[in-house]
């Protein structure tokens, strides 16, 4: 998994207002909103307990002050544990925690301990960005572009398939594109031969991984990906709508999916 480090972080509850104006922007409705749609499900401002994991690579500073800022944001009680690892767990628990959050560098998980349900990461933040994406209010067409269809982009090419977009896909890795075309009916992208779309979803750790010819003007592209698929030339060149923020918009994926 490609970790964050802290300079992505840098500045979250900004990153994390701009990504909803920008939200708002595109889709008329707030993270929220969309999270409250898509889940049916709105919080009561539970209790989270966030919990510092040492292993691996180790702590990554202010990633959990990252999301005890993101919880707040969106309306939850978060805490950090002064603890890390299983005496943090052992902590949260103690002090009322309603839903886990931790990571170590494979896994990010929310837990409910109310209810039993668990998410991973990497599904709910492909699966918001898809839904983000197919709210664009602009999109002349149900045609979607989704590059990346790794542990992020998968789920999300298979909740707009769900949904009913007829998706085209592209990844550098040929089994990942294989499996995408034989499990969800993806339809491959003609690089040779390229159509411009008014929906891209992104999900992969490589910059500039979205061709110019397939940009529609003003087209909007979602995506969680670091570092960000498109220049800030071709964004300007092409007017396109931009959604991505390091950690926020996965994050309440995780929390509302748990509720
Ligand atoms: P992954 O490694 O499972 O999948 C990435 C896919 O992108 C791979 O299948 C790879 O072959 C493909 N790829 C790489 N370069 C490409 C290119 N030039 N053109 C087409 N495909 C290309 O990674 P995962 O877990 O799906 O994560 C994707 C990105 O999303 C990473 O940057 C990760 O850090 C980020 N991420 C961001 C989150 C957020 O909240 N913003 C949450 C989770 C992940
Ligand atoms: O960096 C990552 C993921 C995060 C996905 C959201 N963008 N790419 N995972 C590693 C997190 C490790 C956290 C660490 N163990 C800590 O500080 O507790």
């Amino acid at each position: 998994m490609a970790l964050l480090i802290p300079d992505d972080l840098r500045n979250i509850n900004k990153q994390l207002q701009e990504a909803d104006v920008a939200v708002q922007k595109v889709t008329g409705l707030d993270i929220k909103s969309i999270c409250k749609a898509l889940y049916g499900t709105p919080p009561l401002s539970e209790k989270v307990g966030i919990v510092p994991v040492t292993s691996g690579n180790g702590i990554i500073g202010s990633f959990s002050a990252s999301l005890q800022a993101i919880t707040q944001y969106f309306g939850f009680e978060g805490f950090v544990t002064d603890m890390p690892d299983v005496s943090g767990y052992y902590e949260a628990v103690r002090n009322g925690a309603e839903i886990i959050l931790m990571a170590d560098d494979h896994t990010f998980l929310a837990h409910n301990l109310k209810n039993g349900k668990i998410a991973n990461n990497q599904p709910c933040t492909g699966i918001i960005y898809a839904e983000i994406a197919s709210r664009y209010l602009k999109a002349d067409s149900k045609d979607v572009l989704v590059v990346g269809l790794g542990k992020v982009g998968f789920p999300g090419a298979a909740h707009l398939v769900q949904k009913g977009y007829r998706v085209y896909g592209y990844d550098a890795d040929e089994v990942l594109l294989k499996r995408a075309i034989s499990n969800l009916g993806v339809i491959p992208l003609d690089l040779e031969n390229p159509k411009q779309f008014s929906i891209i979803f992104e999900a992969t750790p490589c910059a500039n991984t979205i061709p110019e010819t397939v940009l529609s003007e003003n087209c909007m592209l979602s995506t969680p990906g670091i570092p960000c698929a498109i220049s800030e030339e071709l964004r300007k060149k092409h007017n396109v709508q931009l959604i991505t923020e390091p950690l926020g918009i996965g994050t309440v994926s995780m929390l509302y999916s748990v509720l």
